[in-house]
């Protein structure tokens, strides 16, 4: 039976839907694990550590997610409903196994049938390596996004690269970071299934020239491309126990033949083999995120690869229900755009439609900015993505030509509505002029879409009043705020389940799919009884993470110490330093012996820093140089401790939030677009630290004042002090602040690596420090010692705890697909068609 055209699947439809479920018993799974682990996989003996038996496990579950998947996917199609596309670079999976066997409802079963054995769900969860397919915040918003969507039953697929290495492993060398590769499918992925009979040529290079048609038309033709083929993998993602299965679906690059014969046959057999690596190298690696946009050739390779392959699959499925009349598509699709990376669709589909179902300009262009959406990630100007004019010539001249016929028609309505405002069309072009001429991602994505938004309120306003301006005077209807979440499946109930089945016990299991009901919580703030069992939970949380971290470092943290913990990219916007200033002055304080009452801190800091990155890489070497200071003082023992922990990602995520007391949001105002890490950790009841910056603020609103430690200057004056800000003055007139800076100047930290951090210490004493660390120092300091005093008030600390849990219910990604559904999609939910 051919499956390349979609009628032919008619015939296992009705197979699929008499074919009785697989039972969801501890006996049925470990029937099948046995079947897979022995039969499948070909093994005999169990050792507790064998990928294999992690594969089994996962294969036993994934029976079971199929027949769910098939069966959405037949609705869907059935129905005929509006989908969404979400088209990211990045999807920051982290590991699948706990999360599908909690959304099937099949943890406790699993647990059972593998116990039979003599074997435990824990270990088999372990052995499970994290798909690290993102950089950070944006990566990992995009696999909850793919989770709430699967628990809304909304139709979203996500369209993402399968990189072969993943982000980068970080390990430390002297305190420096050192990047070694991900492999991460070396041991296999069973999670995926290859999708050959869906794969997509993409072109690349050539030349244009135009012809006429049989009908006497001008068309254009993309001639001696050389062509990439994309290869789709698909990934279930299961809703929470609801029966539905999205997909997330991931291309690879491959040779469009495995070999060129003819350079073969005439003895260019390396070339040949050469050729096939320049294909395959477009989904070889995921570019770590710099501090400012680099025009990487591969990384523009990518972003085409993955915009027109998904293109192409979307329009595929279009015309299998609709034919080549794609007057509807509009009404059928949307793209959401995560961020400029994948914004080259704008061109691409307008390309599509124009030159291979013979559109004309106009009714592609309604078509195009009635799909496309776009949601903006930075708020930092130099982190805007602009391609070089002359690059987009070389590798896809068709596409070049069509933003500057886009850029044409957009100049010519602007000269309408402003006439004779130069500097207005100087500014708004998609071609920045210079030297180098550019073109901006973002101002493409903002004129090619019908919506654009940021991700928390302050920052949807600043986009607005700032880099996009001109737009928002423009088109005021287009921009609009969707605040970000996290799914309280991976974050609570899953990373956290002591606390998950305290709250259950109270409140219910609804707050799994509806966040909100935590609210109920509240009324247990004072409860003294549930305080106890409260923090008995986050000590336990606490001792889970001191062991990892003992296994990862050797170092051993007394488990009475407050978790104080910053964990997210090292960034100089994110201010790590800061708290490793503040991590000198306590050393400080006890060297001159003002630590009688102090509360016994761990400072904990873990994040990568891009690999070109000099800054932030320093940063690194400096906070670890502090510890070891710090950590082999004797006198400091009982009170303090800074811990830098290695190699973070996902999975340690999920160790560090339910145990940490402490939030560190602690962003210059106005630079942090959103931040999530600030709600995992609310949400496990840690208390936030924080700038009035990104989500912070909605955060501080939802929470109330009182249980929130909130310092440093705000976006206005910070923007007011810039043109006067004098660190040198604010350390002179700081005693506390003087001495830290004089620790640090005298080499105190560096004693056998003289000047390391003279790039540092200049960087806080310089006026024109973008962070303008030093104004917000004493503000921190003062704040962490409210911190202290607070947490020892045990009850008022706890309190403050249950009620950020309490209150965290508008941070669910579930809220945020609401929203975003509400507001930009309009989807209605996949209706399962019953038996
Ligand atoms: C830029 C680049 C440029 C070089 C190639 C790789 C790469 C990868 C990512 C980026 C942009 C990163 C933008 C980003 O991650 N923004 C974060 O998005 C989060 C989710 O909305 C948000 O919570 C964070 O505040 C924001 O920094």
């Amino acid at each position: 039976m051919s499956v390349r055209s979609d009628e032919t699947i008619d015939v296992g439809e009705i197979e699929l839907l008499q074919a009785p479920d697989l039972p969801m018993t501890a006996d049925a799974i470990l029937k099948d694990f046995t079947h897979y682990f022995g039969r499948m996989l070909g093994r005999r003996t169990i050792r507790t550590k064998s990928p294999f038996l992690y594969q089994a496990v996962v294969y036993a579950a994934r029976d079971r997610l199929m027949e769910r998947w098939n069966k959405t996917r037949m609705a869907a199609e059935r129905a005929d409903t509006r989908r969404v596309s979400y088209l990211s670079l990045e999807f920051l999976m982290g590991r699948l196994l706990r999360n599908a066997l909690l959304n099937l409802g099949i943890e406790d079963e699993t647990n059972e049938a593998l116990q039979r054995i003599g074997l435990d769900l824990e270990d088999v969860y372990d052995r499970e390596h994290d798909a690290g397919l993102g950089n950070g915040g944006l990566g990992r918003l995009a696999a909850c996004f793919l989770d709430s969507c699967a628990t809304l039953a909304l139709p979203v697929i996500g369209y993402g690269i399968r990189y072969r290495y993943g982000m980068f492993r970080q390990h430390l060398e002297d305190g420096y970071q050192v990047e070694e590769p991900d492999p991460w499918l070396r041991e296999g992925f069973p999670w995926e299934i290859e999708r050959y009979e869906f794969a997509q040529i993409v072109k690349f290079g050539g030349h244009t020239s135009t012809y006429r048609d049989a009908q006497g038309k001008t068309r254009v033709e993309w001639a001696d491309t050389h062509d990439v083929l994309a290869i789709p993998y698909d990934i279930p993602i299961p809703g929470y126990q609801n029966d539905i299965v999205n997909t997330l679906r991931l291309w690879s690059a491959a040779a469009t033949d495995e070999f060129d014969l003819e350079e073969f046959n005439a003895g260019g057999y390396t070339d040949a083999v050469a050729s096939k690596n320049l294909a395959e190298n477009i989904t070889m690696v995921l570019y770590p995120n710099t501090a400012t946009e680099e025009a990487h050739e591969l990384r523009l390779r990518q972003q085409y690869f993955l915009a027109s392959a998904s293109l192409q699959d979307t329009l595929r499925n279009y015309t299998s229900h609709h034919g080549n009349d794609v007057t509807t598509f509009a009404d059928k699709h949307c793209f959401q755009l995560n961020d400029t990376h994948p914004a080259i669709a704008v061109p691409e589909l307008l390309r599509l439609l124009i030159d291979e179902f013979h559109v004309d300009w106009d009714e592609a262009w309604d078509i195009t900015i009635r799909t496309m959406a776009y949601t903006n990630h930075t708020l930092l100007p130099e982190a805007l993505e602009t391609w070089p004019v002359s690059m987009f010539r070389r590798l896809l001249p068709r596409i070049l030509d069509i933003i500057y016929e886009i850029n044409a028609r957009f100049i010519e309505d602007i000269s309408h509505r402003w006439p004779g405002d130069n500097d207005r069309i100087r500014r708004m072009s998609l071609i920045q002029e210079g030297s180098e001429p550019a073109i901006r991602m973002s101002y493409l994505a903002i004129v090619g879409s019908f919506s654009v938004n940021g991700v928390a309120a302050l920052h949807s306003k600043l986009l607005t009043e700032g880099l996009f301006r001109d737009f928002a005077e423009l088109w005021p209807h287009k921009f609009n705020n969707k605040t970000n979440g996290v799914t309280q499946r991976r974050w609570l109930a899953a990373c956290n389940p002591k606390l998950s089945a305290l709250i259950t016990e109270k409140i219910g299991p609804a707050w799994i799919t509806e966040l909100a009901e935590l609210k109920k919580l509240e009324k247990f703030a004072d409860d003294r009884e549930f305080q106890k069992e409260w923090s008995s939970i986050k000590l336990a949380n606490k001792q889970r993470l001191a062991k990892d971290i003992e296994k990862k470092t050797g170092l051993d943290i007394p488990t009475g110490m407050l978790f104080d913990v910053q964990v997210k990219r090292i960034h100089e916007y994110k201010r790590q330093l800061l708290n490793a200033l503040h991590a000198v002055h306590l050393y400080d304080r006890i060297q001159r012996g003002d630590s009688a009452d102090m509360v016994p801190r761990a400072i904990i800091i873990g994040g990568k820093a891009a690999p070109g990155y000099v800054m932030a890489k320093n940063v690194i070497k400096f906070i670890n140089n502090v510890a070891r200071v710090i950590n082999s003082d004797p006198a400091t023992r009982d009170k303090l401790r800074l811990i830098f922990y290695p190699d973070y990602n996902v999975s340690a995520m999920e160790l560090i939030c339910p145990a940490a007391e402490l939030s560190e949001q602690i962003s210059t105002a106005g630079k942090e677009a959103s931040g999530t890490g600030n709600m995992k950790f609310m949400m496990n009841g840690a208390i936030t630290i924080g700038t009035l910056d990104g989500a912070n603020v909605e955060i501080r609103d939802a929470v109330g004042a009182d249980n929130f430690l909130l310092f440093g200057l705000t976006v206005d004056e910070i923007n007011e002090r810039r043109g006067q800000y004098d660190p040198q003055a604010i350390i002179e007139a700081d005693e506390d602040f003087h001495r830290v800076m004089r620790l640090l100047g005298s080499g105190f930290f560096n004693h056998f690596e003289p000047g390391i951090f003279d790039s540092i210490t200049q960087s806080i004493r310089e006026p024109s420090d973008p962070w303008m660390t030093a104004a917000d120092f004493r503000s921190f300091v003062d704040t962490q010692k409210r911190a202290s005093e607070t947490y020892k008030d045990r009850e008022r600390w706890m309190r403050m705890s249950i009620l950020n849990t309490a209150r965290s219910g508008q941070f669910s990604t579930d809220r945020t697909m609401r929203d975003y559904n509400d507001d930009i999609w309009n989807l209605s939910p996949i209706q399962l068609i019953k038996q």
